[in-house]
């Protein structure tokens, strides 16, 4: 069992820099392309098999030290009664949206070992496989409320931020149940057997601090104590967050997540004795192999002073980037960390 995941999330001493990718699982794969060309993607989020699978394929042919469920965040609020679909090339769509109270109390409270059956599923195949740490996740409160108020991907975020502003109490009744649902779900995937646990905050960086600490903190505090006695390493990531540093740390979380807009010795130093992750840019993965060293190297030695370092990107593999690149990242991380 390759624990240096482990390690380095609890600020121990490691004999190289772990890395993992978000989003390592998916398109810019080949071998998951292929098994998408045969099952849509919700269809392939609810098989414990095939899931198994598209989690491995990065673990066996680039080399990660961590695996992340395949999954997708939007699954618990399919759960919660809100139907979901995937375009091509358009992204997620909710048949409705929730911007008022009577479809805030018309959410129901999913009950993730049941609804959810198949995650909890996969967790279990995939622990009997894996050599790495298996991460499982879910989507903080803030990053799934705009999916429901939006009905689906935004840019601006307009009708987030006019629930937000206008009727504060429908939108915190909103926040209430998502974490409430986001807490049975973890707790679930950490009792199935996930060994880390990943909150993802994909658009909270849309918020001023001030905002952040009204709207989003609380929500994010209540999950992290609530996962506390698992005694699991618990990452949040909140991308577009170089604003919101200090208020990551008060989320109480083990690691905080950083995405490549700021240098990450700056960040450590703000986030103080605790392990960070990140951040490369997901488009350095582009760079000529000389020129992807050098920018490895220096984020390496940047991250020295890290109470913990694991290594990532600052957000998402694109999805054309070339599988040979990703292997030759982590090629590098691993070569230019040994100590
Ligand atoms: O066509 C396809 O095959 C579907 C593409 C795809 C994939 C591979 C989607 C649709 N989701 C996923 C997997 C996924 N999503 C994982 C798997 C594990 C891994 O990282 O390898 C994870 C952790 C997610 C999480 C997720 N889904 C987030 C948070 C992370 C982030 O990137 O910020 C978000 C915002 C989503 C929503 C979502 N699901 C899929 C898409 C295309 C999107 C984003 C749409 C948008 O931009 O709003």
């Amino acid at each position: 069992m390759n624990d240096t995941f482990l390690k380095a999330c609890r600020g121990e001493r490691t004999d190289y820099t772990p890395v993992w990718m978000m989003r390592q699982a998916g398109r810019y794969m080949p071998e998951y392309q292929q098994i998408r060309g045969q099952i849509g993607f919700l269809e392939l989020c609810k098989n414990p098999g095939l899931c198994v699978e598209v989690t491995m394929q990065p673990i066996e042919l680039l080399g990660m030290d961590a695996a992340i469920l395949f999954s997708d965040i939007l699954i618990l609020m399919e759960a919660m009664g809100m139907p979901l679909e995937f375009h091509e090339g358009r992204g997620p769509i909710f048949h409705r949206t929730v911007r008022d109270q009577a479809a805030v109390e018309s959410l129901r409270q999913p009950q993730a070992r049941e609804d959810l059956g198949f995650v909890m599923e996969t967790i279990a195949l995939l622990r009997r496989r894996l050599e790495v740490p298996l991460i499982g996740f879910a989507g903080a409160p803030f990053t799934c409320a705009t999916y429901l108020i939006e009905g689906g991907s935004s840019k601006v975020f307009w009708e987030t931020k006019k629930l937000m502003y206008r009727h504060p109490e429908v939108f915190h009744g909103l926040m209430e149940k998502l974490t409430t649902a986001t807490i049975d779900y973890l707790q679930a995937q950490a009792e199935a057997g996930a060994q880390a646990l990943q909150l993802f905050d994909s658009w909270v960086g849309i918020l001023a601090p001030d905002d952040f600490t009204e709207f989003a903190l609380p929500y994010v505090q209540r999950i992290v104590a609530a996962l506390k006695p698992h005694g699991l390493p618990f990452i949040y990531f909140a991308n577009n967050g170089a604003t919101l540093i200090e208020l990551s740390v008060a989320t109480g979380a083990d690691v905080i997540g950083l995405d490549w807009r700021l240098p990450i010795g700056d960040a450590i130093k703000r986030v103080g004795p605790r392990a960070v992750q990140g951040n490369l840019d997901p488009f350095a993965l582009l760079l000529p192999e000389e020129r992807l060293r050098q920018r490895i190297a220096r984020l390496l030695e940047e991250a020295r002073p890290a109470h913990g370092h694991i290594f990532n990107l600052g957000h998402g593999i694109h999805q054309h980037t070339p599988p040979e690149q990703v292997r030759l990242a982590v090629r590098l991380v691993h070569e230019l960390s040994r100590r």
